[in-house]
């Protein structure tokens, strides 16, 4: 076989709408409604300069069934742009972007190939000579139940094979159930590299025979598709072995980082501190733009300040306010508080009232062979209802020391609070 290279992508989600964006400043706002459309412009951009053979996308090309004219030209300048340079494109729709949503007449390059809603082969070539069999097939409406994997044909040609389709392999639940299907029927097709669309988050469900890989999606789009997105560049060698590696091509890079408050004296110290955090994520972002969520985290003297009205909303802008002309731009997003109160529990034990003396007997609790017994005791009249059999189990012994612990700091935050 002759060696090859190509790129798989998925999940382009082109001119996605970025939801609630009047929340940003309007540079940023900005960035960001034209970043799926700039890391689509990354994704050509590598494909030229690793001279990959081809590209296959597999599905969700558009963010709505009702993709915009600009989003299909700019596809199809893409597209376009690869044939400039001989590479061909291989193409399937997923549930974002189905054969029934609206599609305006614009006519796509001879070099690329969109599949239809039927399984059907076609052939990769460089230079006029096939290099690779390619098996895909496109949704053709947005809700498909039907195990698709099951509708592919064994590979026909002694070529590497690639199998395209945007499918949910083994009932992933951060999405929808569309296509599904599982590793093993998609190992039985013989074909020897499945490039999967759908799961926005990076991973390799297999190495070798077959591959099996979500490349993931292209940019982020909102705070739970956090890190580097981007594509696989996949080499294929004389004997069909496949190595692949990821290419970063996010142009806005969302991240979550938390601050500890615990050994903080003061605001100044925190904003500091968070202030740091920004700075490593910056640099790990490499000269993106950075969307942080920051979450205030541990316990400290902090607590009471962080609780305060608007306190989050002030220190976000005061954040905000000493990036506001970093390029490229840092946005914190937004601020949360998970901190708690800092407690005295030595303080509160000292003391010669019903407080201490509750702290001290709270102490030795966790110790004592009797309170585990007591705990299983109560606990085995609530488990014991019928509502709760095969749902909630009793815990061992060392979730039950964990419950105490936890109960032992939660008399103690009480009692400060009374205090
Ligand atoms: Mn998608």
């Amino acid at each position: 076989m002759q060696p090859f290279r190509f790129v798989h992508a998925a999940d382009l989600h082109i001119d996605s709408p970025f939801k609630g964006l009047l929340k940003y400043e309007p540079r940023i706002a900005q960035r960001l409604k034209d970043a799926t459309y700039e890391a689509y412009t990354g994704l050509i951009d590598l494909c030229i300069s690793q001279d990959a053979a081809f590209v296959v996308i597999a599905g969700d090309v558009y963010d709505g069934a009702d993709r915009s004219v600009q989003a299909q030209m700019r596809f199809r300048d893409g597209l376009k742009r690869l044939q400039e340079h001989g590479i061909g494109a291989f193409v399937v729709h997923g549930n974002h972007d189905p054969l029934d949503g609206r599609l305006s007449r614009i006519p796509m390059p001879d070099s690329a190939h969109v599949f239809g809603p039927d399984p059907a082969w076609a052939m990769a070539k460089v230079d006029g000579t096939a290099v690779a069999q390619i098996q895909g097939v496109s949704y053709p409406t947005r809700e498909v139940h039907d195990n698709l994997a099951l509708r592919f044909t064994p590979p026909s040609q002694n070529l590497f094979s690639i199998g395209l389709l945007h499918c949910n392999v083994g009932g992933i639940v951060e999405h929808d159930n569309y296509a599904p299907c599982t590793v093993d029927d998609l190992t039985a097709t013989g074909i020897d590299y499945w490039a999967l669309g759908h799961v926005h988050t990076r991973q390799a469900m297999r190495q070798a025979d077959p591959v099996i890989a979500y490349p993931g999606n292209l940019q982020g789009r909102h705070p739970n598709e956090s890190g580097p997105r981007g594509a696989l560049v996949v080499d294929v060698d004389e004997a069909g072995r496949v190595s692949s590696r990821f290419a970063p091509l996010d142009v806005v890079r969302w991240e979550f980082l938390s601050v500890a408050i615990d050994d903080l004296s003061d605001l100044d110290a925190l904003l500091e501190a968070t202030h740091a955090a920004i700075e490593a994520e910056r640099i790990r972002a490499d000269g993106r733009d950075l969307v942080c969520r920051i979450s205030f985290t541990g316990r400290g003297t902090l607590h009471h300040d962080l609780a305060i009205e608007n306190a989050l909303e002030d220190l976000a802008g005061e954040l905000r306010a000493g990036y506001s002309s970093s390029t490229p731009f840092i946005w914190v997003e937004r601020i949360s508080d998970q901190t708690g109160p800092q407690l005295d529990l030595d303080a509160l034990t000292a003391r010669d009232d019903f407080v201490g003396e509750v702290m001290k007997r709270s102490i030795a609790a966790p110790d004592r062979a009797d309170s585990a017994a007591t705990l299983r005791d109560s606990l085995s009249g609530v488990l014991g209802q019928r509502r709760f059999s095969g749902v909630l189990e009793m815990p061992d012994d060392y979730q039950l020391t964990e419950i105490i612990e936890a109960a032992r700091w939660k008399l103690a935050e009480l009692f400060e609070r009374e205090d």
